[in-house]
């Protein structure tokens, strides 16, 4: 597991590095979900190919660039899923963006995803790693220096959702004005790195990426973008759910481009998903 974290440390840095030189145009191809290619989502996509394939332990890659997964060793022991650059086109608009990865053990399952990672690329490089406890690092000169442990309170303050407004079902959209009135403050970038970054550094509060009318599943990638997360709220002493109020990392995943709706967040918030949700 140490040779993969520091395979992702490796990355980080060529990524940032990547960010601030390589252009923002679109590269001709699209990706699984049939989202437009940035040079840069390819470029980050083999970075962290080149990287990872170093590792011998690792079996299986699948990236959110590509349609399946690609063998680096028949006899190695974990699967590592990885979304490259997620919310790549908000580099043009220079704000933060990130890497986001789940490394498993014999499926893409949620109940075998054994710790994850992800990188923020903003006003600083910073990578946070989830195998028993949720850890803050920050990339100074060619070192991640280790900087805290990742904490929920059981409330917070922040409000972030995601997905059209204008598709959300009724009972969402209750939840989310539930929380306004409350007093909570919106903090919504468009990228799910910096914003489910945001409400684990200040300690609390709500992401939300529902299920919504044009897109029934949500949007946010269950093997990619959404289990990794989960296992990092939930060792930072959160909560991270479905629709239906099951456990994100309970849920199956029958391919790797699989969506969910998911809610990430303290114990308070969480509650009140399952309960304007019909789950309490
Ligand atoms: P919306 C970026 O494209 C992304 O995949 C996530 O980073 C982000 O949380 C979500 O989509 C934003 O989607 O529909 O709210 O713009």
């Amino acid at each position: 597991m140490t040779e993969i974290i520091e395979a992702i440390k490796r990355s980080a840095k060529r990524i940032a590095q990547e960010i601030q030189t390589t252009d923002f145009g679109y590269h001709e191809g699209t990706n699984e979900s049939g989202e437009q290619q940035l040079k840069l989502d390819v470029r980050s996509d083999l970075i962290i190919e080149e990287e990872l394939a170093q590792v011998s332990s690792i079996k299986l890659l699948a990236s959110e660039e590509k349609s399946d997964p690609i063998t680096i060793n028949e006899e190695g022991r974990y699967l590592v899923g990885y979304d490259p650059l997620d919310g790549s086109s908000l580099v043009d608009t220079n704000l933060s963006v990130g890497s986001i990865f789940g490394i498993y053990e014999k499926s893409f399952n949620g109940p075998d995803l054994l710790a994850s990672a992800y990188v923020v690329y903003g006003p600083r490089v910073e990578l946070v790693t989830a195998t028993i406890k949720a850890e803050r690092f920050i990339l100074q000169g060619d070192d991640f220096v280790y900087l805290q442990e990742l904490a929920l309170k059981d409330k917070g303050k922040i409000n972030a959702p995601g997905g059209t407004q204008k598709h959300w079902y009724p009972h969402h959209k209750k939840l989310i004005q539930s929380l306004f009135e409350e007093g909570y403050r919106l903090r919504y970038s468009g990228g799910m790195v910096p914003d489910l970054h945001q409400i684990l550094v200040k300690g609390g509060g709500l992401f939300s990426y529902p299920g919504t009318t044009d897109k029934p599943s949500g949007k946010l990638r269950k093997v990619f973008e959404v289990f990794p997360f989960a296992n990092i709220y939930e060792k930072a002493g959160g909560n991270a759910i479905d629709d239906l109020g099951r456990r994100l990392l309970e849920l199956p995943a029958h391919e790797v481009h699989e969506t969910t709706p998911c809610f990430f967040g303290s114990s308070y918030e969480i509650q009140k998903v399952k309960e304007y949700y019909g789950q309490a």
